[in-house]
């Protein structure tokens, strides 16, 4: 006899997405989720989330997380991300994120959480001195999007693996609870090849806001005379563009840079080499920063503006935790009941 598949979830299709607000974003923040996520709103109810609680598994900032809040905003705004069609707030004004990670924290198994690579690499070899919060992080993920009954989230490929302990840690919550689709199973849209930036220093090391070297990153502020600089400085080899794809095998840091150019472009990177291949460093770099310089300057702009007005900031940061509660409360009431709480 074979095991039914599990019956299929039958809500609205949601997505769900967040990011820390933790130092400034880079384009690796862009091109691997921002710049889908504004694609998405045409076709989905979008839920887009500044995570504060995550922002505090590291080192506690209480003076200056909330301007972090209007800053990550802002970005989002100025990226194209519209309050009128999706939601955007902040995590901690919706309480039932920590109430519904607290469930969550009984249902996964401390082998899943423990499997979990971004944890090891955060903490190196320093982990019995991380915060419990830091190791717990992936399961306050599966509540943050689990709350909405997210279906699908638009994630860079490095939070690939969190998402499939979202899937593991909703499925086993419809079983222990015999409440059979009641979560679906999310689903990761990791797209493109803006979906793993590395950084400019070293091509095996993803883009990260924590690096210690500015040089490593482009951040979404920097102007186009920096763009430049940290492009030419960029490490790359001696060698001419390939002509094609194949020709980027074994050489991460060109691959990066072609597949930024790519991103950033919306063309394929087989047209961008059949541009660039046998070209040098010398033609291609001032290319890629103009590029991104052409990209990015409009939005810092932006971003300048609504970071000017930190009211207009908190009016719609209000607006999109009430739309949120909405959505959030009702479910949140119906997990009670299936866990059994108590709501005398
Ligand atoms: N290098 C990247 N390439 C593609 N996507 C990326 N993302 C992050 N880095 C890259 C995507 O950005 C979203 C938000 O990430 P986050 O701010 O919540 O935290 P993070 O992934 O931990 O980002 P950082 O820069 O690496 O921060 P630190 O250094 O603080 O840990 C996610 O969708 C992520 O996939």
């Amino acid at each position: 006899m074979t095991d039914a598949p599990p019956p299929e979830y039958k809500g609205p299709k949601r997505v769900f997405s967040g990011m820390q607000p933790t130092n400034g974003l880079h384009l690796g923040n862009y091109l691997g989720a921002l710049k889908n996520w504004v694609a998405l709103q045409n076709q989905y109810d979008c839920i887009y989330c500044i995570v504060d609680l995550h922002a505090i598994t590291i080192e506690p900032d209480p003076k200056g997380l909330a301007g972090r809040c209007r800053e990550v905003a802002a970005a989002y705004m100025a990226s194209g991300v519209d309050p009128k069609k999706s939601i955007i707030f902040v995590q901690s004004a919706v309480r039932e994120h920590s109430e519904l990670a607290w469930i969550f924290n009984c249902v996964a198994r401390m082998g899943w959480v423990e499997r979990m690579t971004q944890f090891k690499d955060k903490a190196g070899k320093d982990e019995q001195r991380m915060s419990v919060g830091l190791f717990d992080y992936p399961v306050l993920q599966a509540a943050d999007i689990l709350l909405y009954k997210g279906t699908h989230v638009p994630v860079g490929e490095d939070q690939k693996q969190h998402l499939e302990l979202s899937r593991d840690i909703a499925q086993k919550f419809n079983n222990d609870y015999d409440a059979p689709a009641f979560f679906p199973l999310p689903e990761p849209l990791i797209q493109g090849p803006g979906a793993r930036i590395m950084s400019l220093r070293d091509g095996s090391k993803k883009m990260s806001k924590s690096d210690p070297s500015d040089m490593s990153r482009i951040n979404m502020v920097d102007d186009a005379e920096t763009i430049m600089q940290k492009i030419k400085k960029a490490t790359t080899d001696p060698n001419p563009l390939p002509e094609s794809a194949e020709g980027l095998k074994g050489r991460p840091e060109v691959e990066n840079l072609v597949g930024i150019y790519s991103a950033a472009s919306g063309r394929p990177v087989n047209e961008v080499l059949s541009e660039f291949g046998g070209k040098g460093f010398g033609v291609f770099k001032p290319a890629l920063a103009e590029l991104l310089a052409s990209e990015l300057g409009p939005i810092a702009a932006e971003m300048r503006r609504w970071n000017a007005d930190p009211g207009a900031l908190d009016a719609i940061l209000r607006v999109g935790a009430e739309r949120a509660r909405a959505i959030a409360q009702p479910i949140m009431a119906e997990v009670r009941k299936v866990v059994g709480l108590w709501h005398a």
